[in-house]
Formats: structure tokens, C-alpha cells, sequence
């Protein structure tokens, strides 16, 4: 994004509204959600939009949405340019221009879309702070939730990126994607109108490219990409009734879009996170790089010498939007922590019943440099929801892994308050105590 030319983006914004006056934009935002057909990977009976944004296992969430992104640029006849989130702390401001238009093509009420799905009246034109706010901020001006979380993304990236199986990736790298969807005060943030946002399209093309990163840090590696799930067709592009991109078509399974230049004909300039081409990411896990990646803040990509902390929260696997806060305690002391977030269309389904990986996940936010803060080095440590639409969930546990480790590490639980997890702490060495050193 920050990289085009005003040339370059005002071709994109021209093939945008040729898109725009054919149809053909508003065919592709509809299939995400709405107004989309739900019968296509859903029932009569059990409607479902075909994104597969809360899909139980998040196998095809980022196979779905590499296919997604090329359909658009199929139709726009150009590349999509990604917008970096852990560097660009500004909202883009790109489509600007053309969001009256959208709004008025898209044969539903994008704006009070929101009005059924998440904060009631807060994009709507007809309140104060309504459209003007969203325009404002179309024009560049973050929204204050986002830029209060943005400088955890490029932590919550890299954690994921260490992942050395797909289903640990995924989970984790939904994390700072569901934050940037939650923060957004309008369009990102139901699940079913989001792809309406253009926005949708830099944040996902972003995504994208970190799929791409890690696919080429597990080259890197020697570890697979392949999951079993990947050999299934991603609806609706499996259906030529449906879909009438030829590449997508051809490549309509997940492991066919794995060689992404051969199926889509798309490529990076340059594969990049903080700064680091997946050589160097992968040489400084390996203790071969020269020097700790810190940011401004001091928050260090977890390669300096010693063990992390994470905080691992219980999430359900399918929910609605919402975010999740909690806070690191020592002694009394809490401070906090981080947070994480879902996302996906419906209601926030109470999960009732037994805590399982078949219905629930546990995801890892990184804490060690809030312990370093505090320094908390030979404290008992415990994490503490402080906010949450769930109920009933058993609270976060402290992790302590070895820097080098991609997963793993060693819970402090007494061993009656383990049960209550079922079998997320199943990667974990659970010890029958409380005391936590690094
Ligand atoms: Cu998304």
C-alpha cells in the first residue's frame, strides 16, 4: 500500500468503479455473506454464508481467502496491493471516493448492516458520529480502538509465524485478523456484510501474504503445509454456476492454490515481516541471526536468549464477533496483559458443555515482555479474564516455554483444575504446582 505510485492508485480506483458500473464488484462482495445465496454452503434449513471466517477447524480460512482475493482481481484486471497493519498504524484511505457508491449498489443497507449484527446505530447515517465518523475515518483517521491494539499485531504475527504446523498457524494468525476486522466501528466488523468495506480487500491481501511468508518459512523448515482438510473443494468456487473465474475454478482446492505464481499467476515484491525476509526470520529462531528485532516500544520478536510467557486463553472454536481482555496477576498485583478476539457471522452461541478441541481452541498471546516490565522473573504468575462474552470458560493459563520451542511449554496447574480443559492442555507439560520461573 504504502509503496504505490498516485498513479497506481488512481488506476485502481478507476478499475474499481468500472467494476463498480458492471456489477461485477458488487457480485464478488456478495459472496462472502450477504446478500449472497446461503444455500450455496449452507441448507434451507441451516443457512451459511460460504467464508469460512468461523468454520469449526479454520482449515480453509486462508486457502478461502487466497482464492477470494484473486477473484477481485480477476474482475479489477489488477493486482491488489496489501495494507501491513503491524507497520501502518493509519487506516487506508484508498477507496474513499467510491464509498457512496458502494453503498448504494449493494442491494442491501451495508451501513445498517451493522445495525443488526453488532453496536446498534454506530455507522448509521442518520446519527451523529454515524457515516461522517466511517467517512472520517475512510479518509485515513483510525478509529481509537484500532490504534490502541495495533502495537500488539506485529507480536501476535510473529508468534504465529513461529508455528510450525498449519492448525497452530492459523489459529494464532486469526488472532491480530480478528482484531483488525473488531476494531473497525462499521462494515469490517459484522462478518456478513465485511467484504462490502474495501478495506476488506488491504486486509486480506495482507493475510495473504503471511500465509505466503510462513508457507515459505515451512519450506525453509522442512515441515508440510498440507493439512487433511486441504484436498476439500472451497465453495463456491468448486461450482461453475457460481463462479466464473477460470483460475479459481481450476484451483478450487487448497493445496491446488499452495504453488499460488503457477495457479494465479500473482507473486510478492519481497516477502516481508519486521524488516525480515523468511531467511532471516527462520535463521534468527535458529540463534544464527545477529540481533533481537525490537520495535519502538521495545517489544522484541521473542529471539533474545531465555524462556517466553504466554498467556493461553480458551476460546470457542465458532462465535460471533467479540473481543476478549485479561490481565496478568502476581501476588495480588495484576496489570493488563493483552487480549484476543473472534470472529465470524451469527449469534455468540453460549458453548455449553465440557471444554474440547472439538468445540474449543486455546490461543497463545504472548506476555513476556509485560513480565519484564514488572519484573516478575520468580513470581506466581496467573492470568485473569477481565473481559469476555463467554461464560463458564475455565480461566487463562500461564505458559513458560523454552524461546527456540514453536509450541509447548509448561503449565503450572493444580492437577483437579486441568480437568476442566479437557484436552486443549494436551501439547503442554502440566505440572501440579504454581510457582513459575524464568
Ligand atoms: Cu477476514
Amino acid at each position: 500500500m504504502r509503496s504505490l505510485s498516485e498513479e497506481e492508485k488512481r488506476a485502481l480506483v478507476e478499475a474499481m468503479r468500472r467494476a463498480l458500473a458492471s456489477g461485477a464488484w458488487q457480485r464478488v462482495a456478495g459472496l462472502h455473506g450477504l446478500p449472497g445465496d446461503t444455500t450455496i454452503c449452507g441448507t434451507r434449513a441451516i443457512p451459511s454464508p460460504c467464508c469460512p471466517h468461523s468454520e469449526g477447524t479454520g482449515a480453509q480460512f486462508l486457502p478461502w481467502h487466497r482464492n477470494y482475493m484473486v477473484q477481485l482481481e480477476e474482475v479489477l484486471g489488477l493486482a491488489l496491493p496489501y495494507w501491513d497493519w503491524t507497520e501502518d498504524s493509519a487506516w487506508p484511505n484508498l477507496f474513499e471516493e467510491l464509498l457512496p457508491a458502494i453503498h448504494e449498489s449493494a442491494g442491501i443497507d451495508v451501513i445498517a448492516g451493522l445495525n443488526r449484527h453488532g453496536r446498534p446505530g454506530q455507522c448509521d447515517p442518520a446519527t451523529p458520529g454515524g457515516l461522517a465518523a466511517y467517512r472520517a475515518r475512510q479518509g485515513g483517521v483510525a478509529h481509537s480502538d484500532f490504534l490502541q491494539e495495533q502495537p500488539n499485531y506485529r507480536r501476535q504475527v510473529g508468534l504465529a509465524l513461529t508455528k510450525e504446523n498449519y492448525r497452530e498457524f492459523t489459529s494464532q494468525l486469526s488472532q491480530p485478523h480478528n482484531m483488525v476486522h473488531n476494531t473497525n466501528p462499521c462494515n469490517l466488523f459484522p462478518t456478513l456484510v465485511a467484504a462490502w468495506d474495501p478495506v476488506f480487500f488491504l486486509h486480506h491481501a495482507y493475510v495473504d501474504m503471511q500465509y505466503a511468508y510462513w508457507q515459505e518459512l515451512q519450506r525453509l523448515r522442512g515441515r508440510p503445509v498440507q493439512v487433511l482438510e486441504h484436498s476439500q473443494p472451497l465453495r463456491p468456487f468448486d461450482n461453475p454456476q457460481h463462479n466464473p473465474v477460470g483460475s479459481t475454478l481450476a484451483a478450487s482446492r487448497a493445496d491446488q492454490g499452495y504453488d499460488y505464481r503457477a495457479a494465479f499467476c500473482y507473486q510478492y515484491d519481497r516477502l516481508s515481516f519486521a524488516g525480515q525476509t523468511p531467511e532471516q526470520f527462520h535463521r534468527a529462531r535458529l540463534g544464527l541471526g545477529t540481533a533481537a528485532q525490537c520495535d519502538a516500544s521495545g517489544a522484541c520478536l521473542g529471539l533474545e536468549l531465555g524462556d517466553d510467557v504466554f498467556v493461553g486463553v480458551v476460546v470457542p472454536r465458532v462465535a460471533a464477533n467479540s473481543i476478549i481482555r485479561f490481565n496478568l496477576c502476581s501476588e495480588g498485583a495484576c496489570v493488563p496483559a493483552g487480549s484476543t478476539a473472534t470472529f465470524g457471522a451469527g449469534k455468540a452461541a453460549a458453548v455449553t458443555g465440557p471444554v474440547s478441541s472439538s468445540t474449543h481452541k486455546l490461543v497463545e498471546v504472548d506476555v513476556t515482555h509485560v513480565v519484564k516490565e514488572q519484573e516478575w522473573f520468580e513470581s506466581v504468575l496467573e492470568g485473569r479474564l477481565v473481559e469476555s462474552v463467554f461464560e463458564g470458560l475455565p480461566p487463562p493459563v500461564v505458559i513458560m516455554r523454552a524461546e527456540d520451542e514453536p509450541s509447548g511449554g509448561q503449565v503450572a496447574l493444580p492437577a483437579e483444575q486441568a480437568l476442566r480443559y479437557g484436552d486443549l492442555l494436551e501439547r503442554y507439560q502440566v505440572d501440579d504446582f504454581k510457582v513459575g520461573e524464568i
